[in-house]
């Protein structure tokens, strides 16, 4: 049985194009992969062709990871009838030109995260996803991390008032792959392939974490931005993604290491943040505490499957933050994995990420979320930017 027949027998096809394929298409690739055969989707994803920069490359990740076929010209893909929804797992500054001439080309997008390398690409791919829809094309971002159980079951409490108004949230995204001074050069570490550092790579997905969770979106920020190595040796294995080995020579690094700011939210509460690849022990740590006037929540994605709550309305002598284990079939995408309090991980995220893609393009609406939410959380990093360059001035948005 082929992937596209475990999905709802009889349903139509979805030829999926996936440009790019190093760790995110990895992960896109499982997702394209698994979730018709977890899920029954009202389209059946067709993993057809998956287009790189060398021919080898990327008939080796057909081969791999399952595609039909591969392709060293990505805009190929864009002529073919049986191609209607273009995957860009690319480094950020490709995702304006392969999304606009995708979307141009009547294909759906799903770009990765960050949307663009500036708040002018990121317009200029809104403006293509407004066109676009006109004629039913859709297009979405990729902040995968909304899709995590915990994530979206905080966002269910916070949206039926079980913690009130937000009066504070405390955001951190803490990893340290590049903490050791002599780990090697990468693209994520070069202004003009990924746009900035930690503020894009990381700081984007808590910047659209605090905002998707509370419904509230920020106001202005005041922060700063720092690089702590501005020299690398360079890769000696063609560049990997994040786990590179040194090799001859070195190269600048252009990028901020960590990024940490304040910001206003649009309820009236505040916000602190975190984004950092220094943080020596912490390898992929969201952390999201949301203070409301009637409780608390906590999350670490380093324990994906726990959200802890705190209910202020509870009998003092016995009230405590609750563990609530996110595995069970009354929490979202509960039911669909395994039976009984056996947790997911990283990749889950992704499979859920096609299955409300799916949903929405079976349904004729805008995936969530949308290039404007992506453009929003450009806008953002641009006023840390700003504010960090003008000594923490204050920067409204
Ligand atoms: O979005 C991704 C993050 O979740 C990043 O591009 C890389 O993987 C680095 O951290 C994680």
């Amino acid at each position: 049985m082929t992937s596209e027949d475990a999905a709802t027998p009889g349903a139509a096809t979805l030829g999926v194009a996936m440009v790019g394929h190093s760790f995110m298409g990895a992960a896109h690739s499982q997702a394209w992969s698994v979730a018709p055969r977890f899920f029954d989707l009202p389209l059946a994803p067709r993993m057809v062709v998956v287009a790189g920069r060398r021919p080898d490359a990327a008939e080796a990740a057909a081969r791999r990871y399952g595609w039909a076929g591969s392709t060293a010209d990505w805009r190929s893909v864009l002529q073919r009838d049986d191609v209607d929804l273009v995957d860009v797992c690319t480094p950020g500054d490709t995702h304006a030109e392969i999304a606009v001439a995708a979307l141009d080309a009547g294909k759906h997008v799903l770009c990765e995260k960050p949307l663009a390398n500036s708040v002018e690409e990121a317009e200029t791919m809104v403006a293509a996803a407004e066109r676009a829809a006109a004629h039913g094309v859709r297009a979405t971002v990729g902040f995968t991390y909304r899709r995590v159980p915990a994530i979206a079951l905080a966002r269910r409490l916070v949206a039926d008032g079980r913690i009130g108004t937000v009066r504070h949230v405390r955001a951190q995204y803490l990893q340290d792959w590049i903490a050791d001074e002599s780990a090697p050069m990468s693209w994520r570490l070069d202004k003009e392939r990924a746009g900035s550092g930690a503020l894009g790579d990381i700081g984007a997905h808590v910047v659209d974490l605090a905002q998707h969770v509370t419904g509230e979106l920020l106001t202005g920020v005041s922060g700063l931005l720092e690089t702590f190595v501005h020299e690398r040796p360079l890769p000696g294995d063609g560049g990997g993604d994040l786990r590179g080995t040194a090799g001859e020579g070195t190269g600048r690094v252009t990028v901020d290491d960590a990024a940490v700011f304040t910001a206003r939210l649009a309820g009236g509460g505040l916000a602190t943040f975190e984004a950092t690849r220094f943080a020596h022990g912490r390898k992929n740590a969201i952390r999201l505490e949301v203070n409301g006037s009637r409780g608390s929540l906590a999350f670490d994605f380093e324990d994906m499957n726990v959200l802890h709550y705190y209910d202020a309305t509870e009998d003092p002598v016995v009230a405590g933050f609750r563990r609530i284990y996110v595995t069970e079939p009354d929490h979202p995408y509960g039911g669909a994995w395994w039976p009984a309090g056996h947790g997911l991980g990283y990749e889950h995220a992704f499979t859920h990420q096609v299955v409300d893609l799916l949903g929405a393009l079976a349904e004729g609406r805008d995936p969530e979320p949308t290039f404007a939410d992506g453009l929003q959380v450009q806008r953002v990093m641009a006023a840390v930017e700003a504010s960090s360059a003008s000594g923490c001035a204050w920067q409204a948005l």
